[in-house]
């Protein structure tokens, strides 16, 4: 699917910050792509449809991963946690997407995974880093962006977990996983750190 295809198909599901957070994401998936050495049109395409479902009902999303494959334990999490693999569904069924790289980083964007792709890694930072946010310690997140993908993705991963903590919120066991997996990837795999 050409981009041109995939933003005026998303553009009508989303609100005019959303769409243009999209098309952020986008240019900054793009950027990160080529940096890191992964197709840029299969980045692009990720990061266009990563919100598609950002605002479906919670009903019919609900009814989606009941009736479907998707693991049933979304359902007792927050439902912010629904879209992505409800989009990365939906886009295989309604345009058939079928690309598995494109699938799980729109599958993953939210929470991050245990054993996460480069292309995983691209479109979960670049939305969190697109130019349009402003997070706590996002500047010292951009400059690493520039050097280290996984040390990036790891920085996002813990400050997302740092940030639901400090809510109180529950947090999905695979936001833990990519955490707890940059962390080995990281230190080579020492087995004996605290
Ligand atoms: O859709 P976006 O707003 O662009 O960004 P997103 O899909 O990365 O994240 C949506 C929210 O989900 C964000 O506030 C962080 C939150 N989140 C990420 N992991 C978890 C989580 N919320 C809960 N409750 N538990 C998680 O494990
Ligand atoms: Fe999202
Ligand atoms: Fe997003």
């Amino acid at each position: 699917m050409k981009k041109d295809e995939a933003i005026a198909i998303i553009e009508p599901y989303l609100t005019k910050p959303r769409f243009e957070h999209t098309l952020r994401v986008a240019e900054t998936a793009v950027k990160l792509a080529s940096k890191y050495d992964v197709s840029v049109e299969k980045a692009e395409l990720a990061a266009i449809f990563h919100d598609y479902c950002k605002y479906r009902s919670l009903e019919v999303m609900a009814r989606i991963i009941e009736a479907s494959s998707l693991p049933k334990d979304l359902l007792e999490y927050h439902h912010e946690l629904w879209h992505g693999p409800v989009a990365s569904l939906l886009i295989e069924q309604e345009y058939g997407i079928e690309d598995q790289d494109i699938k799980n980083a729109i599958y993953y964007h939210t929470t991050g995974r245990a054993n996460m792709s480069k292309m995983e890694m691209v479109v979960f930072v670049a939305d969190y880093i697109e130019p349009g946010r402003s997070f706590e310690g996002l500047d010292e997140v951009r400059e690493m962006a520039e050097k280290e993908l996984i040390r990036t993705t790891w920085m996002v991963s813990r400050n997302t977990i740092q940030f639901l903590m400090r809510k109180k919120s529950r947090i999905y066991p695979d936001t833990f996983h990519a955490y707890n997996d940059l962390t080995k990837r990281l230190d080579g795999g020492k087995k004996f750190e605290l």
